[in-house]
């Protein structure tokens, strides 16, 4: 790759993942207007300064229309953005259907849907069908926009059989999967109807990568188990061709937290915060409303604390903040009701007429409000049933330097790992040890809090987004692509 001036430019990296990282809205026939979204994946990538990243994705609208999709082309193009555009049924069958209701639940051990067999088995197909032919319209576009020597790094369990598409297009291009849920155990992924085809695919990638060694564990056991392939220490070898699967802990932008604490804005939140919430310690959950965070578990664990700790009644507040995801699936709306019942009969036993033990929000917080919410906080509670890592517990840890508050982490989230020896750990499942244990948070010296945020902050400060995300590109760079060592002998 060479620039203009004949110098030799930064290599390029594609990243391809589900969405792009823009919210757009359109304006006109052939206007638009973008917005960045600051996902912890953009400043990942914004720190990895030897490459030039360019994103492909899908820009989350329909857009029928040439004249509509050619000028958000050129609108994401100033962006750095590549746009996959795909139907309303496409998005329906593959996004909502094959991902959101089949892979989503699986992979977090929640199981197939229970619908009657035979509609399942119907409607399984023809989501698998959709699901992989959205991932060819993917590769069709990565194709298209590659050009020799670039890096491309796809994301997610979206994007499962990407992979082999883009490895039929050209085996020499240097191909990455990441997956950003856990793995399940091989037990788990056998009941997947279209097991094997999946696996296959990801394995035509050159490098596999997990947040912990044990989801990279348990994707090598199904591709011995299942596949009957032949595992090793770097990873999984089929007639010859090594696919290297390995452990990359994400990390956040701690800095952008730390530094985030300073502003006026953040200071006047946490001032405001503090005289509101005066006499009582805080509590604090933040998660998407999702079955696998385990907000209903969280918040009868605080309900049989309260039971057994009278003298905490009117001293302690948990505030719960959890932004809706997939409004339109039954399940999801389901659970809103549910915890929004188990909350109003929490507040009618235990609230008085000027305060109620528990403050629960449906709603997205911007980044300084969520800030200055971190920083007031005596104890966070994240109880996932599982998470692939679970960035709020790092967010948390990042904002704390001057309180040092306890996390109490579920050991079902991928941070137990990382941050396990700082936070207490609990079984979500288990509420009468998440009662106890937030007895044992709230009532915790000051030497032992110090200790243990010590321990979490140095992690989270030492291992950032953007030390997970060049770690990745560089084993990436850096493995022999398969077909360029054929040509080579
Ligand atoms: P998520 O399931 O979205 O991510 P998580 O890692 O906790 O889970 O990240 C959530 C992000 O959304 C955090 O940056 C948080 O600040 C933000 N957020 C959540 N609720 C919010 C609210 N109410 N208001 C504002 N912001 C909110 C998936 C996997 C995780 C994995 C990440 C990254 O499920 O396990 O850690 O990807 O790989």
């Amino acid at each position: 790759n060479e620039s203009k001036d004949g110098r030799p430019s930064k290599q390029r990296l594609l990243v391809v993942a589900n969405r792009l990282p823009v919210s757009a809205v359109r304006r006109g026939e052939d206007s638009w207007s973008l917005e960045i979204s600051a996902g912890g994946l953009v400043s990942a990538l914004l720190g990895v300064k030897e490459f030039e990243a360019k994103w492909i994705g899908w820009a989350g609208v329909n857009v029928p229309d040439e004249i509509g999709q050619r000028a958000l082309t050129k609108a994401l193009a100033e962006k750095r953005c590549i746009p996959v555009f795909l139907d309303e049924e496409i998005v329906h069958q593959y996004y909502n259907g094959y991902c959101n209701n089949i892979l989503w639940p699986l992979f977090h051990y929640l199981g197939l849907p229970q619908e009657d067999r035979l509609a399942t088995t119907r409607s399984f197909q023809s989501q698998f069908d959709a699901y992989k032919k959205a991932n060819q319209m993917f590769a069709d576009v990565v194709n298209e926009h590659y050009e020799e020597g670039d890096v491309v790094w796809c994301h997610d369990y979206h994007l499962m059989f990407l992979p082999k598409c883009l490895k039929e297009y050209n085996s020499t291009m240097k191909v990455g999967w990441f997956l950003h849920t856990p793995f399940p155990s091989s037990e788990i992924h056998r009941t997947l109807p279209s097991r094997s085809e999946l696996l296959r695919s990801v394995l035509a990638a050159d490098l596999v990568g997990f947040h912990t060694y044990d989801y990279a564990r348990h994707f090598v056991s199904a591709c011995t188990r299942i596949l009957g392939l032949e595992g090793t220490p770097e990873g999984v070898e089929d007639q010859g061709k090594l696919t290297r699967v390995a452990a990359f802990p994400i990390g956040i932008d701690s800095d952008r937290f730390i530094r985030a604490l300073e502003l006026p804005k953040v200071q006047d939140h946490i001032r405001e915060l503090k005289e509101r919430f005066s006499g009582r310690k805080v509590m604090l959950g933040v998660d998407r409303l999702d079955m696998i965070k385990g907000i209903p578990q969280k918040i009868l664990a605080f309900e049989k604390f309260l039971e057994e700790n009278p003298n905490w009644h009117d001293k302690v507040v948990l505030l719960q903040i959890a932004v809706p995801t997939r409004t339109d699936v039954p399940e999801y709306q389901k659970l809103t009701s549910q915890v929004h019942e188990i909350v109003g009969r929490i507040n009618g036993r235990f609230g008085t007429l000027t305060a109620v033990p528990i403050h629960h929000l449906d709603r997205s917080l911007d980044f300084h409000a969520l800030c200055a919410l971190y920083a007031v906080t005596d104890v966070a509670l994240v109880t996932s049933l599982r998470d692939g890592m679970n960035l709020v517990s790092y967010e948390f840890v990042a904002c704390q330097d001057s309180k040092k508050g306890v996390l109490i982490l579920s050991e079902f989230a991928g941070a137990a790992q990382s941050l396990g020896a700082g936070a207490i750990l609990v079984n979500p499942w288990n509420i009468t040890e998440v009662a106890f244990s937030i007895g044992c948070a709230l009532d915790m010296k000051a030497d032992e809090r110090e200790k243990r945020h010590r321990h979490n902050f140095i992690h989270v400060t030492t291992h950032t987004a953007q030390d997970w995300a060049e770690t990745f590109v560089s084993e990436l760079n850096d493995t022999i692509v398969e077909a360029q060592l054929r040509m080579r002998q």
